[in-house]
């Protein structure tokens, strides 16, 4: 009769409801055929969400990577998280880097912490990119799962600029590429030679999901970066390496593990002002490639 967890119950709380003859988006998809909801600005009630994941005093983990050149993303990836990230929950910031030296100190609101995890350079960027997926499982099971209930994996040459909640939450969530959300099949970048693991053929996927933002729970972000690693690894005995390295895996993936929630692009933007984007809550910062990335 128990399932263990504590008992919710709101507060009486006051706000204008529900209509069925009223959808809050008409202009945008909010609902997957598998019924994973889209989040967009405006489908959901954030006081509500944040009292339930409050009752439940949830810990969110947010993993960055920052090795080399890109501890420079650090010092804006932080203070404009700590503006707009899970404000009023539990937060730990995983910081993977090889120079731990370089986190820059900030000081954070109660109940969040900044976590230096050492690892380990690789000399080729794409191979910095796709290790990720390595470290994320391997922490998940040795760390993660006994200090954060969710995990939200992102890039780091990115800032916060609007609010980014518990809406997300969910056992695992993927984010519509910015690039990709009106694209037909055919055209996303999609990993397309049959001998890599990431191969996805032309008649199938449903959305272009992007490398710089996925999540859930521990237990299901475990499960994905482990099997994401392992076909990285499998392709690499094959010297295969996927278009969009293990952004093309997560994307194989994903046809096979529909995500339980969608973020729309409003949770990873880049440039451009198309009119049902209400908000802009995590930007990409424009990197100069050839000077950041010192290949
Ligand atoms: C990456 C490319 C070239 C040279 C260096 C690096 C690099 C990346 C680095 O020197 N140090 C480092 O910490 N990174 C980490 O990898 C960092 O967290 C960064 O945000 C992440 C992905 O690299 P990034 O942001 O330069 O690649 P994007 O913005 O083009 O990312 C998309 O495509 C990638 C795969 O090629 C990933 O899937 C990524 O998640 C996507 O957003
Ligand atoms: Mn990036």
């Amino acid at each position: 009769l128990s399932d263990g967890l504590p008992e919710i119950e709101l507060p009486r709380m006051v706000y204008t409801k529900p209509h069925i003859f009223k959808p809050p988006r008409t202009d945008v998809l909010t609902m997957t055929p598998w019924l994973a909801p889209i989040i967009w600005d405006g489908t959901f009630n954030l006081e509500i969400l944040n009292e339930q994941f409050r009752q439940r005093n949830t810990t969110i983990g947010l993993t960055v990577f920052a090795i080399k050149k890109y501890v420079v993303f650090l010092q804006r990836f932080l203070e404009t998280a700590e503006t707009y990230f899970m404000v009023g929950h539990r937060v730990k910031y995983y910081i993977f880097t090889d120079r731990p030296e370089a986190i820059p100190n900030i000081t954070v609101k109660e109940g969040r912490e900044i976590v230096p995890l050492r690892v380990q350079n690789y000399p080729r960027w794409q191979e910095i990119s796709m290790r990720r997926m390595e470290m994320i499982s391997y922490y998940s099971q040795q760390r993660f799962i006994y200090e954060v209930d969710f995990l939200v994996c992102v890039d780091v040459d990115m800032r916060f600029s609007d609010s980014v909640g518990v809406e997300i939450l969910s056992e695992v969530f993927a984010t519509i590429h910015p690039g990709f959300y009106a694209a037909e099949r055919q055209a996303f970048t999609y990993e397309r030679r049959p001998i890599s693991e990431a191969y996805i053929p032309r008649d199938e996927g449903d959305f272009y999901y992007c490398g710089g933002f996925f999540g859930g729970t521990v237990a299901e972000v475990y499960k994905l970066t482990k099997k994401c690693h392992e076909a990285i690894m499998a392709d690499k005995n094959k010297n295969v390496e996927a278009v969009w390295q293990e952004e093309s895996h997560l994307n194989k993936y994903f046809v096979y593990h529909k995500p339980t929630k969608l973020l729309s692009p409003e949770y990873l933007w880049f440039t451009g002002n198309p009119h049902f984007l209400k908000k802009k809550r995590f930007i990409e910062i424009p990197k100069n490639r050839a000077v950041i990335r010192n290949k």
